[in-house]
């Protein structure tokens, strides 16, 4: 079980003050507040713990000493019984008495619905009290008998706003999006590193393998068996942990919270859209108080590079890869490749073809080193056989990115800042493309803004032509797609963009309609001398929203005719990991079919140009070489292919 099974108070581990962190402090305080609410406290009491909680969650200072200098009485709104609490929290490690009973009471349930976006404590015992629901479930239940609806302060728009919850918080609680997966992971695992007697660490499982969501974190590390009690007490002993699910001889089971974080959680940058169609500011909500399970292997370290391979998986690949031992004569598992033997587990491990890493047990199988995005028993197996795998695209050879917004529209950053960030980031070219009138809630610019913002752009690049700089702006738009897959934007004034990345905004009517009418009317808009690449092409959000409906396949065949003949017709991957859009399916469909990939952070902001290593990865998952997309090409090459219109 994740996210919200109940709240606890912690236990020290340490045997002398501070027993706790500021983080671990506020956090109880934090709860209490909440419990106290649920249990139909005093309001000033609720707030008195809110503020604590919330001041020492902002505190410069070492809570140890704010405690043993009595400031912490000092600090506004935290009373002297509270204070007392605090300090001998810190000092003895002790909670009060009446904090453990309030925990104890209350339903595990109650605290679970406090998970649903939008539910606050004060509903939840109303909800409670009046229909004695006590599980997430039994509320999904009330709500779709219409129970909620006629009671006072609710009303059908509140019942249906519950049911949407629920459900955002099932999907959010069943997958992370890989960004999110890797952060917990990635900390976690630099932290482990960090343990002495560790000898190395690594991260398997579909994190590894770039997954576009996660369901748990796979980590294996190598040591010496005489260690193993130290780094198994060393890892146990991390922050972040939110509850420990067990901790055996190879195997420690946890579930993280965002405590691991230093200085917390925050979503940082986010286009308005998508936070949206992911729930809004109840989303972010959910991430703060989100957890994850992490399953640490720890094995000799002659057995990792066997054990990393088995836990990176796929599943799938993983049993071709056994088949193929088979036919060998050799059995391989998490502990090594053997002769057939009766001995099992870490006992047939001794009897293992030796492998210093990966590539060694590729070897030994007659198989090139497959990259772990690649292992989907996706054709991987068969291409490693014949030497044939492909040499994936890395970060350093982006030179640029085609889809990004500017201050015109909705970005938070003017031309002038993004094109400086690109710089930094050692870019050679960025292409603007701000949103187009008719999609008036990202500010989509008029005619004559935008060309007045070509204006500017034609300038910088002079300036920069004379100045010997290795920098160009390109200019297009990002077009909404419009009725009968027309553009927005009259033909003339497309004419005058270097290109135009056209996209599906309106998904309503889209997601509305059948696949063979959507298909249909995106072929129209290739079909536009205009359209250069095929934005978010099914404008799903990952944990938020499916895409429309499409045959996407249809539609790279097609795009594929127009490449054919030199007029450039490329697909976009969206590099948000909200979106990773074209899916790393498809992305391996476009480049057997030549259909060029433009890898696009769509940033809104200077941080989100970032966003391209979401996808490089994804890209890498889907097969993707150097030739394949247009980041990679200079600017010379790629203003050449955009000249050439239908
Ligand atoms: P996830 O966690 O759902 O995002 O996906 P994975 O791929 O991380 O899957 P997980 O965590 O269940 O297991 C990690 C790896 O362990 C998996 O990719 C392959 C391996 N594995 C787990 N169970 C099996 C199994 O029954 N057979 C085989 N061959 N491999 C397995
Ligand atoms: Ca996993
Ligand atoms: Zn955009």
């Amino acid at each position: 079980m994740v996210a919200g099974s109940g709240f606890k108070l912690p236990t020290s581990k340490r045997n002398e003050a501070p027993h706790f962190s500021r983080n671990q402090i506020s956090t109880a305080l934090h709860q209490m507040a909440v419990l106290l609410e649920l249990n139909d406290a005093n309001v000033f009491r609720v707030r008195s713990y809110q503020n604590g909680s919330r001041l020492i969650g902002s505190l410069s200072e070492d809570i140890g000493e704010l405690v043993a200098s009595k400031g912490i009485y000092d600090l506004k709104g935290v009373g002297k019984g509270l204070g007392n609490a605090i300090s001998r929290a810190v000092q003895e490690g002790e909670w009060p008495e009446d904090w453990h009973e309030i925990h104890d009471k209350t339903p595990a349930g109650l605290i679970e619905m406090l998970g649903i976006p939008g539910v606050g404590p004060k509903r939840i015992k109303q909800l409670h009290e009046t229909l004695g629901v006590s599980s997430v479930s039994e509320l999904q239940a009330a709500a779709i008998d219409n129970e909620i609806a006629p009671l006072s302060g609710f009303g059908a728009k509140s019942q249906a706003k519950i049911l949407a919850g629920i459900d955002l918080l099932a999907r959010f609680r069943a997958r992370r999006r890989l960004n999110i997966g890797l952060h917990y992971g990635e900390t976690f695992l630099e932290l482990i590193r960090l343990i002495p007697g560790v000898i190395k660490a690594e991260l398997a499982g579909s994190a590894r393998r770039r997954k576009e969501t996660i369901g748990d974190l796979d980590i294996v590390v190598a040591l010496d068996e005489n260690d193993l009690s130290k780094v198994t007490e060393g890892i146990l002993s991390l922050p972040g942990i939110a509850d420990i699910k067990g901790a055996g001889d190879s195997k420690v089971s946890v579930i993280l919270d965002t405590s691991l974080f230093d200085g917390g959680f925050s979503l940082d940058h986010l286009d308005a859209n998508v936070l949206d169609a992911i729930g809004g500011a109840e989303y972010e909500q959910l991430e703060s108080g989100g957890t994850i399970d992490a399953q640490v292997r720890l094995v000799p370290e002659h057995v990792f590079a066997f054990t990393l391979a088995y836990f990176t998986g796929s599943k799938e690949h993983n049993i071709r890869m056994r088949q193929r031992a088979q036919e060998m004569g050799l059995k391989l598992n998490e502990f090594g490749l053997m002769p057939e033997t009766t001995l099992t587990g870490i006992e047939a491990a001794a009897r293992s073809l030796p492998a210093n890493n990966e590539l060694d047990i590729y070897n030994h199988l007659g198989l090139s080193y497959v990259p772990p995005e690649l292992r989907e028993d996706m054709g991987e197996i068969e291409a490693a056989q014949s030497n044939a795998l492909p040499d994936l695209i890395t970060n350093d050879m982006m030179r640029g990115s085609l889809h990004n917004h500017t201050v015109l529209s909705d970005g938070e950053a003017t031309l002038e800042q993004m094109a400086d960030a690109a710089r930094k980031m050692g870019w050679e070219w960025l292409g603007i493309a701000d949103h187009s009138p008719t999609l008036v809630i990202a500010n989509g610019a008029s005619a004559d803004d935008m060309l007045k913002q070509g204006d500017k752009i034609t300038k910088y690049n002079q300036s920069w032509k004379d100045e010997g700089t290795d920098f160009r702006l390109i200019h297009g738009v990002e077009s909404d797609i419009l009725q009968d897959g027309k553009l927005d934007h009259p033909d003339e004034v497309l004419s005058k963009l270097d290109y135009v990345v056209a996209s599906v905004h309106a998904m309503g009517r889209w997601r509305g309609r059948d696949e063979q009418e959507n298909t249909e009317e995106l072929m129209k808009v290739i079909d536009h001398p205009a359209t250069t690449v095929l934005g978010h092409p099914t404008g799903r959000i990952l944990q938020g929203r499916d895409g429309y409906e499409v045959d996407l396949h249809g539609v790279l065949e097609y795009m594929s005719e127009y490449n054919e003949q030199g007029i450039l017709k490329a697909v976009e991957l969206n590099a948000s990991p909200y979106r990773l859009d074209l899916d790393w399916r498809l992305c391996k469909r476009a480049k057997e079919l030549n259909v060029p990939v433009a890898i696009n952070p769509d940033a809104h902001s200077l941080p989100g140009l970032t966003d391209i290593v979401y996808g490089v990865m994804t890209g890498r998952k889907g097969w993707l070489e150097k030739n394949d997309v247009l980041n990679t090409m200079s600017y010379e090459q790629l203003m050449k292919k955009l000249e050439v219109k239908a």
